[in-house]
């Protein structure tokens, strides 16, 4: 089947909840991948953070293969043999005591959401159904009801009210309004380091260390949200490392599966989850033996395969290249490691047009609230990748 049959199949039948780019792909190999025309392109996106080992990983396709030939669900009523060592695993990675797995980021987000409040009426003596979460405004944290009552982009609430109450909106950035919005209700201050969705908008140094000394001052659990950000995206294994901070608890998705397979998971410093008690939470699909396998294994290659330091090495290189471009369209190159915005002026007539004239040149981004272009290429990716890519993004910049 060619291009235009996949996309009359997808109108006829699919819901129409994206507009994708008119490309049809049907393989992947590490920062490549084909659509069914026999085209390659050059991935800008890693399916938003979730293949950062790159597509297909070697390792990580035999560890599932063969895992799934063993074993790949069998619910949380029973143990199985790849749990326990995820979570040693992941604790021991990212300095956290405890871990609850999950699936999806929503579903890591909604979690820490019901630990918090729970945490608030013990140990805080907050009056029931009073606890208060701070969050910022611009997040972006999932597409559930709960997440979307306090999300600020009118599109991902219009029509699906009533929310869920008890969520307070602060600037992103801002610490003396994050101080000033907390009350003896407040149990919880979460926010994205870098927010993605926003554009890539980078708080200014510190902002996060300060945020957290306000949280412990205030006896507020400083949550952060690393679905995206984590995992090397930014230069580090965590982004909150940027100041030097660990937060109370930490959540990460996408890729630490290096998008084989959903799995998430809620990493705490503190009691926090220790308020579930069985039969608080679960869900049928959280901590298969299926997913910690696949976790294990996408952490594994991360660390053994340098990804995190070719981050910054490539990651730099390439906002150094980016910045040589000389374009009336470009406002700002923003970015940590290969998590990179290149956000252009309101007269270049939005980011949508340069995504589809790069797709043409082999490259595939997305854009990012109209105005900016997202870069964020699997971490594997190569000095002279990154020099074929800006024989083709400079181009497209500079033209009209
Ligand atoms: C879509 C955005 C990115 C996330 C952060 C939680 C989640 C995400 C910081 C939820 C998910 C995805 C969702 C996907 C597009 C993509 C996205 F554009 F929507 F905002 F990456 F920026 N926290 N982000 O970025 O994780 O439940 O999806 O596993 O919904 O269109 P999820």
């Amino acid at each position: 089947m060619d291009t235009q049959s996949h996309i009359s199949l997808e109108n006829q039948f699919g819901a129409q909840n994206y507009k994708p780019l008119d490309v049809v792909l049907n393989r992947g190999k590490g920062i490549w991948v084909w659509d069914v025309e026999g085209n390659k392109y050059l991935d800008f996106l890693s399916a938003y953070s979730a293949v950062n080992q790159g597509h297909c990983h070697p390792k990580i396709m035999q560890t599932l293969t063969e895992q799934a030939q063993k074993l790949t669900l069998t619910s949380r009523a029973f143990r199985n043999d790849q749990l326990g060592l995820f979570y040693k695993e992941i604790c021991q990675l990212t300095h956290s005591h405890k871990v609850l797995p999950m699936n999806s980021g929503a579903e890591a987000v909604e979690t820490v959401i019901k630990a918090v409040r729970k945490w608030g009426y013990k140990t805080k003596g907050i009056p029931k159904d009073q606890a208060e979460v701070i969050v910022c405004r611009n997040n972006f944290h999932g597409r559930t009801i709960a997440i979307i009552g306090f999300s600020t982009d009118e599109q991902y609430r219009a029509g699906f009210g009533p929310f869920a109450p008890g969520f307070k909106i602060i600037p992103f950035g801002d610490a003396a309004a994050l101080e000033a919005a907390i009350t003896p209700n407040t149990v919880a201050f979460m926010a994205e380091p870098i927010q993605g969705e926003a554009g890539v908008v980078i708080p200014r140094p510190g902002y996060l260390r300060e945020a957290k000394a306000i949280c412990e001052k205030h006896k507020v659990v400083m949550i952060l949200d690393e679905i995206q950000t984590g995992l090397g995206r930014t230069g580090k294994l965590l982004a909150e490392e940027h100041d030097g901070i660990e937060a109370d608890v930490t959540l990460i998705g996408k890729a630490l599966s290096g998008g084989f397979y959903p799995i998430s998971a809620v990493l705490s410093n503190t009691d926090v989850l220790g308020v579930f008690m069985p039969g608080d939470h679960g869900s049928t699909f959280g901590g298969n033996p299926l997913a910690c396998a696949v976790a294990r294994t996408a952490l594994k290659v991360l660390v053994e395969e340098n990804m995190i330091e070719n981050a910054v090495k490539m990651g730099d290189y390439f906002q150094s290249r980016l910045k040589e471009i000389k374009s009336p369209h470009i406002r700002e190159i923003r970015g940590k490691g290969l998590m990179i915005g290149v956000e252009l002026v309101p007269e270049a007539g939005g980011a949508r047009r340069f995504c589809e004239q790069l797709m043409k040149k082999g490259l595939l981004c997305k854009e990012t609230h109209d105005n900016v272009i997202r870069f964020a290429p699997p971490l594997i990716i190569a000095k002279e990748d990154i020099d074929w890519a800006m024989e083709r993004i400079a181009p497209v910049l500079v033209g009209k």
